[in-house]
């Protein structure tokens, strides 16, 4: 098979690339390791930024977004029993986020790529990459036991941390920066009435707790847990009975349990790839980086990274300019490393760090006292948290 763009990954980030592309007259070709199903089946993000509602706008994929996309104007932060308000609208200029599951967004982007006549290829196994410093680059791979073969022009590595485009870059040349958080979060979905009408972030001393939805009535819950605890030990009514304990008495007494739909433990990290192109390989969301949820800004990184790429490569073929392709990575990494800052700063400021001196704790004390007592703390957490510019 011949294409102008091979996108490795059918997350958001790579059928995004694709459906923008297509619309702009770009040839490509999407290879999905699992099935539609699978990647429907992960609970992941909730919260959309300014900027990726309107990139899924220009994808024409914004139309049940509008319709049942929450806007959300503020959230609380919760230390002890006081909830403060950061008032993000207020605090920006009018600016505000939309609660929206990733689930639907892939759903809506899957739609939109069958409606388009795009080319996505579910269960392609063992995809490889192969000359990529050449006039063209070829991505073969296996699906029902046939061994096939995509030559293009460019690969877009989109197939997540666990991917194997970011491989494809030397050692050499690649640069990695890490960090892995001593807890990770235990999430559970339950279809019951959310706690609030805003999210709720709590730091307390048994724990960092987040009340977030997926609507009025599907609710998203996470506690911070030990990073290697085992699933099966966490009952539905255990975790409701820690939830309630680490929530200001108001909202421990307004929680709606009810059985968990979906229960994960996600670990936490903060990793960044540099470069982020390799020859004709360009990478882009989590293949490229990794936040810890705590600052909601994966998706929404995967969202400005699909922003730039695909402009660079719509200006390659439409304008035959290569300058947004060669300073895609430098870029997107601009973006990214400000995003990290921001989700690190607020993950230490809300977490209960097991080896924690006791000048952390005082040090991450008046941090929140200073957080939640100035306004210039908090408009510099809510221009952070609504979304830089592009
Ligand atoms: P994805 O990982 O979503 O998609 C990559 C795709 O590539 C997958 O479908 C995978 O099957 C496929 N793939 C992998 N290897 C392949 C191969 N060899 N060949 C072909 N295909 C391959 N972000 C938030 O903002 N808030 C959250 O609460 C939040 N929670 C998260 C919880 C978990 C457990 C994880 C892992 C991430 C979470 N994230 C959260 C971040 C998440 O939303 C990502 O930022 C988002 O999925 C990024 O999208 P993609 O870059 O498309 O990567
Ligand atoms: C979610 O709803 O899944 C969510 C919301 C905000 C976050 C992280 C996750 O910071």
């Amino acid at each position: 098979m011949r294409t102008q763009v091979a996108i490795i990954g059918a997350g958001p980030s790579g059928l995004l690339l694709s459906q923008l592309l297509q619309l702009q007259g770009v040839d490509n070709v999407v290879l999905e390791r699992r099935t539609g199903e699978y990647v429907l089946g992960r609970i992941r993000a909730g919260v959309l930024e300014q900027g990726a509602v309107d990139l899924l706008h220009e994808a024409r994929v914004g139309a049940r977004l509008a319709r049942e996309g929450l806007a959300h104007e503020g959230f609380d932060i919760c230390v002890g029993d006081r909830r403060h308000r950061i008032d993000l609208k207020g605090l920006t200029g009018g600016k505000c986020v939309t609660v929206y599951g990733q689930t639907e967004v892939t759903k809506d982007l899957m739609d939109a790529r069958a409606a388009l006549g795009g080319t996505v290829v579910y269960e392609a196994q063992d995809v490889a990459l192969h000359d990529l410093g050449g006039k063209a680059a070829r991505v073969t791979y296996r699906r029902d036991g046939k061994a096939a073969e995509v030559v293009c022009d460019y690969v877009a590595g989109c197939d997540g941390f666990h991917g194997v485009s970011r491989g494809a870059i030397p050692k050499d040349l690649l640069r990695n920066y890490e960090r892995v958080y001593p807890f990770g979060w235990l999430g559970v979905l339950s279809d019951t009435r959310p706690v609030s009408d805003e999210l709720i972030y709590v730091h307390h001393e048994r724990g960092f707790a987040l009340c977030s939805m997926r609507s009025m009535t599907r609710s998203r819950y996470y506690i911070q847990c030990e990073f290697d605890e085992d699933l099966e030990e966490w009952t539905d009514d255990r975790f409701w009975d820690e939830l309630r304990r680490r929530l200001p008495p108001d909202a421990a007494a307004a929680l709606q349990a009810g059985p968990a739909i979906e229960k994960s433990i996600a670990p936490l990290r903060s990793f960044v790839a540099e470069p982020m192109r390799y020859q004709r390989l360009f990478l882009a969301g989590d293949a490229a980086h990794i936040v810890p949820p705590t600052g909601a800004k994966g998706l929404n990184l995967a969202a400005s990274d699909i922003y730039y790429l695909s402009r660079a490569l719509i200006a390659h073929y439409k304008e035959n300019r290569d300058d947004l392709l060669d300073a895609y990575s430098q870029t997107a990494l601009r973006r990214v490393w400000k995003a990290e800052r921001f989700s690190w700063w607020m993950t230490t400021l809300l977490h209960r760090f097991p080896d924690a001196s006791a000048f952390d704790r005082r040090v991450q004390e008046a941090e929140l006292d200073y957080v939640t007592g100035s306004v210039a703390a908090r408009t510099a957490l809510a221009e952070n948290y609504v979304g830089l510019p592009y």
